[in-house]
């Protein structure tokens, strides 16, 4: 049906009026992309099932990545870019007078993730599938993904997103692999002649049904699997509340929970993550024991991933399948599991590392609290064993400690490798925030900086720089990222440069057209696109960016013969809806905006823009039109970042801090390819340390802080004098935690260097494609390839097409 334009034409209209039911003539887009969608995921399912038989018979070991986030984004695109029938479907659907991009619109995007960590996640699945790495994703089936936002008067409204209203083409049930999911109740335990046994009783139970999705790699025959759990009831007994078990069953996978970074501390999401490790657990097994008989060498074939803590459950969990169903001895099940199971950490923010309080944990999981608090007995008794009477030591680094479970020393303690996300992070890790596991484990801790996938955020997202760089370089790199380098050896020539500009231009009345008609707001495409999408949060500093603004304006009013290169400042953000701080600052995003756009002189030579709704198909749009990416956090608090990698595979230049990925970026492109500015990490855990900051003095003593900080509370930009009164504060009364005022002169400066860049036309393009060439490290094949060599041990599975 694929083999050639006519016999696909022909397929389509025939599945379409199978499938709807109705003629071409009466159908809609939606009916159009149902049915393109059916196809293919028809046509995906033979290499799918092939993939799936070769693992099987090849018996070689298999990773799978356990993660509570998998922010996909539309997949329609994505499939036939990687199935290598983009172009083919493309021509024979415009000869329907049918345009495949107002089919893809019609898809849904998969928001089951936040930000950063869940849209690594699903970068993973796609180097993975490209790679032909046996390796699988387990997450969960949210019925509602992240929230729609919506911007009512500059202040955000949260909708529940509805992803699934019509159907996902993409999922497969499996009802036949559903498993049992045991909450509450008691454990019995019974002493036998061979030692203990515990049986769990009057426990409440949960279905776990599983959904598949096919994971296509590019321009191979892998195709991987990401299965997502959906909670339902088990069975209904004689007495039961059947309403009420349902509801409180089904509540399971209702929501993602919509905060990144902060710990709700809900019990429902300790419900969700045991749920997700559980399923996923007795499913691997139950696959590992057809083709092997021994549970021992569990390790040998099979690798667990925990992403960030919420899948840390895996580690007691595996414990009791291991030792309650398989019958090992505590110590058989602890070598298993260790050798099975590995962490990554992605944050130190402290409000971030999950602890579950004792009252809340115990009842609900009770078995598996049982098994915790033997694995910290033992893990004490070593550590008293080498640090004897240091229980200062062992108490802070203990797993149950002050009525609390600790989930990050439980994943510590419990995995053979423990990695942060980039250079710096990892060394954070091992330096001052798990300093005392690393002198205990030094061989467990290890870097992976993360990457992104080149397939999405620039051969889909941006197919005008694509070809671009196919024209330069040939098209070894699209397979070979690292070939990007190439690149270099042209960036002086000026054809290419002049190319480059008529495409990052063409981008930017892309993006321009969309802004218009979306806020409908007029932008100057001359203008430098300055962007800032990400997840709202105090330690990204998003206010920084919006006090440089303030100040701008400020600069401009006062002083006639005040000139700048024309800017264009783009936001896109969501703030979890009980983070008061951070909707304020959405808030004052949208006052400022409203000042500065009406402003007859102002607006001549900036604008402010917020996007409504930043969701992966949105910054499809965004990255390939910026010419200026921000990565602005207090140094030491973004692990890595990987929004900075897409703005850098498009050709944008950073205006960053040096945290995270920053550094490394600015290794691989040379310090004369980025704007950086602030303090160090050193310098911000130095003040951390000695508390010898006070952001008054920066008030007091820079006239251009006061005036902004000032213009926050007098009226200037709100009526009401209180609106931003929290965000006042937060500057003043509780000393600025993340070094705002610190950082704004430093920030002033390297702003006004980036204007006067910018108008070196030809110096900028070159930075711009120096970036380009640097790009393919942070590709996340590389990335991947690091965690299958020396974190999970596998190997590729020969499918090539
Ligand atoms: O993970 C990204 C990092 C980023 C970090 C982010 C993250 C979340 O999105 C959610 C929870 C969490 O602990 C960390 O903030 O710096 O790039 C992927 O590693």
């Amino acid at each position: 049906m694929f083999s050639n334009k006519d016999r696909f034409k022909e397929a389509f209209l025939k599945r379409l009026e199978s499938m709807c039911g109705k003629g071409f003539e009466e159908s809609t887009k939606r009916d159009q992309y149902h049915t393109l969608g059916n196809m293919i995921r028809e046509y995906i399912s033979s290499k799918w099932i092939g993939t799936n038989e070769l693992y099987r018979s090849e018996n070689k070991k298999q990773v799978y990545y356990l993660s509570i986030e998998f922010l996909l984004g539309r997949l329609l695109g994505q499939n036939l870019l990687n199935l290598g029938i983009k172009d083919m479907v493309e021509e024979g659907l415009s000869e329907l007078d049918i345009r495949l991009s107002e089919i893809e619109e019609c898809e849904p995007d998969p928001a089951l993730g936040n930000g950063g960590l869940g849209r690594l996640a699903a970068c993973f699945l796609d180097s993975l599938a490209t790679l032909n790495l046996p390796g699988h994703g387990y997450g969960i089936r949210y019925k509602h993904g992240l929230f729609d936002q919506k911007i009512v008067d500059g202040y955000q409204v949260e909708l529940p997103e509805q992803w699934l209203r019509h159907g996902n083409v993409w999922e497969v049930r499996k009802p036949d692999e559903a498993v049992e999911i045991s909450f509450w109740g008691t454990i019995e335990t019974n002493y036998a002649n061979n030692g203990l046994s515990f049986k769990h009783v009057g426990a409440e139970k949960v279905l776990a049904v599983p959904y598949d999705m096919p994971v296509v790699g590019y321009h191979v025959d892998t195709v991987n699997t990401l299965r997502l759990w959906n909670a339902e009831p088990s069975s209904f007994g004689p007495n039961q509340d059947v309403l009420s078990y349902k509801r409180d069953t089904e509540a399971i996978t209702d929501f993602l929970y919509p905060d990144d970074t902060h710990d709700e501390g809900k019990i429902l999401r300790l419900k969700q993550q045991y749920f997700l490790v559980s399923s996923s657990i007795q499913r691997i097994i139950a696959s590992y024991k057809k083709e092997n008989q021994n549970v021992r060498e569990l390790h040998h074939s099979v690798a667990i991933h925990i992403n960030d803590t919420h899948p840390a459950l895996a580690v007691p969990e595996l414990m009791r399948i291991l030792i309650d169903v398989e019958g090992l001895t505590w110590d058989e099940a602890w070598d298993v599991t260790t050798n099975t199971l590995s962490y990554t950490n992605h944050t130190i923010l402290s409000e971030a590392l999950e602890k579950w309080p004792i009252y809340l944990f115990k009842p609900l999981l009770p078995r598996i609290f049982m098994i915790i608090e033997e694995i910290n007995e033992r893990f004490c008794a070593e550590l008293w064993d080498r640090y004897p009477g240091e229980w200062e030591r062992i108490e802070h680094m203990a797993i149950i400690a002050h009525d609390l479970v600790k989930m990050a020393h439980l994943a510590i303690v419990g995995s053979s490798s423990i990695n942060g996300v980039a250079k710096i992070h990892s060394d954070i890790l091992k330096n001052r925030e798990m300093k005392s596991f690393y002198e205990i484990y030094p061989h467990k801790f290890n870097n992976k900086t993360n990457g992104i996938t080149h397939r999405r955020w620039l051969l889909k997202a941006n197919p005008e720089l694509t070809e671009l760089i196919k024209e330069a370089i040939g098209d070894e790199w699209v397979k070979q990222p690292e070939k990007l380098l190439d690149l270099k050896r042209h960036v002086y020539n000026p054809a290419l440069k002049e190319q480059f500009a008529a495409v990052k231009r063409k981008r930017k009345e892309i993006l321009a057209k969309k802004i218009a008609d979306k806020n409908g707001i007029i932008v100057d495409i001359d203008s430098i696109f300055d962007v800032q999408v990400k997840r709202l949060h105090a330690y990204k500093r998003q206010l920084l960016n919006v006090l440089h603004i303030m100040y701008l304006y400020n600069r401009i009013k006062e002083d006639p013969k005040y000139t700048i290169q024309p800017r264009t400042f783009i936001f896109g953000a969501k703030a979890s809806p009980t983070y008061y701080y951070a909707k304020k600052v959405i808030k004052l995003i949208h006052s400022l905006a409203e000042k500065v756009n009406n402003d007859p002189r102002v607006s001549q030579v900036i604008k402010v823009v917020f996007m409504e709704n930043y969701r992966v198909s949105l910054a499809e749009d965004i990255f390939p039109a910026a010419d200026v990416s921000e990565q602005i956090s207090t140094a030491s608090k973004e692990a890595s970042g990987t929004g900075n990698m897409k703005f850098m595979m498009n050709g944008a230049l950073t205006v960053g801090t040096l945290d995270g990925a920053n550094i490394e970026i600015m290794e691989a492109i040379g310090k004369e390819n980025i704007f950086t500015f602030g303090l160090t990490a050193g310098e911000v855990l130095k003040y951390e340390e000695n508390g010898r900051y006070r952001s008054m003095e920066y008030y007091h003593h820079d006239l251009r802080i006061r005036q902004v900080v000032d213009q926050l509370t007098n009226g200037f930009y709100a009526e009401d004098e209180g609106e931003f009164g929290a965000i006042a504060d937060s500057l003043l009364v509780q000393n600025d935690q993340y070094f705002v005022l610190r950082d704004f002169a430093s920030y002033i400066d390297v702003q006004e260097k980036v204007g006067t860049a910018y108008q070196h036309t030809d110096n900028w393009l070159e930075q711009a494609l120096i970036n380009i060439s640097h790009s393919g490290y942070f590709s996340s094949d590389r990335t991947i390839r690091e965690y299958a060599e020396n974190i999970w041990n596998i190997e590729p599975v020969g499918v090539r097409m």
